[in-house]
């Protein structure tokens, strides 16, 4: 991305000039590597809370109709909310290939082992602003990384345990991404786990938007649900909500390391496309 001028400076004007050069170039290099990490409070949890976000929930009485479903599909007896969690450097032996924490010290865990029938929901709306735009194209982003890990019992597929991701533009209620998908579902390409249990390994999701969504606000929810006859349970690890890129990687990522890491990283920017290209899961705009 930088032209070298080599050629249009001579070798005792280059001297002179170096410092200002390198200068410049250091410069330029810390603005195309800044991060945007303007939108959401507490996206990567690194506050070892759930500050900034609204915890909800209550009990799962079976999703309504039939496949495939959508959030329509979601129904949720009001009550207290479900079981959440922030984990750090864990081994999850139900998902012993799930790296965590994804990013920086901490990640979000959504619902838990356990059954009762309980939906942890997990929601914050911010404003989307300038600098969540990518240098890279020009446009803002909203990025983040989700790994759903669920019992399969085998129930009816509106019975068995879920998990749902959205983002959603409140200006028109326009669903930018969501993900929807029950245990065990036909053509998602679920790990399995330990026992009767499935997982998916982090998925790292790059929303872009129109530059037109400057300054319109963007719902983020997250919904995590035992199975709907009480015996099972399911949970989902949400990390690095922000407009930067999630940094390949977990385990135990340094934070400081995955703030430098340039927007424009050609690597970062390539395992991104070949972990969604790997899933081929793409944001679904069919919501009733
Ligand atoms: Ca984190």
């Amino acid at each position: 991305m930088f032209k070298s001028n080599r050629g249009l400076i001579g070798t005792r004007r280059k001297r002179l000039y170096q410092p200002v050069i390198v200068g410049s170039l250091l410069f330029s290099l810390a603005l195309a590597s800044a991060p945007a990490f303007a939108i959401f409070t507490n996206g990567g949890f690194e506050q070892n809370s759930f500050a900034g976000w609204t915890l909800a929930g209550g009990v799962n009485p079976g999703l309504l109709g039939a496949e495939p479903f959508t959030s329509a599909s979601i129904q949720i007896i009001p009550g207290a909310p479900g079981p959440s969690s922030i984990v750090g450097a864990i081994t999850d032996p139900l998902a012993p290939t799930i790296l965590l924490p994804r990013v920086g010290q901490f990640t979000a865990k959504l619902n838990d082992e356990g059954g009762g029938g309980l939906v942890t929901t997990l929601v914050q709306v911010d404003t989307l602003t300038n600098a969540d735009i990518d240098a890279a194209d020009g446009l803002p982003h909203i990025r983040f990384a989700f790994a759903p890990v669920m019992d399969d019992p085998s129930h009816s597929p509106n019975e068995q345990p879920y998990f749902y991701v959205a983002v959603k533009n409140l200006a028109d209620d326009s669903i930018l991404f969501e993900q929807f998908a029950y245990s065990g579902q036909t053509g998602v390409n679920f790990l399995n786990g330990a026992g009767s249990w499935k997982y998916l390994e982090f998925q790292n999701i790059d929303v872009v938007l129109p530059l037109s969504a400057i300054g319109q606000q963007i719902e983020l929810t997250v919904i995590a649900a035992d199975c709907a006859l009480g015996g099972h349970g399911g949970y989902v690890y949400v990390d690095g909500f922000g407009s930067a890129n999630v940094p390949p990687g977990g385990g135990g990522t340094a934070l400081a390391e995955a703030r430098e890491l340039p927007v424009d990283q050609p690597l970062a920017l390539g395992l991104l496309v070949g972990l969604l290209a790997l899933f081929g899961w793409r944001a679904t705009r069919a919501i009733a």
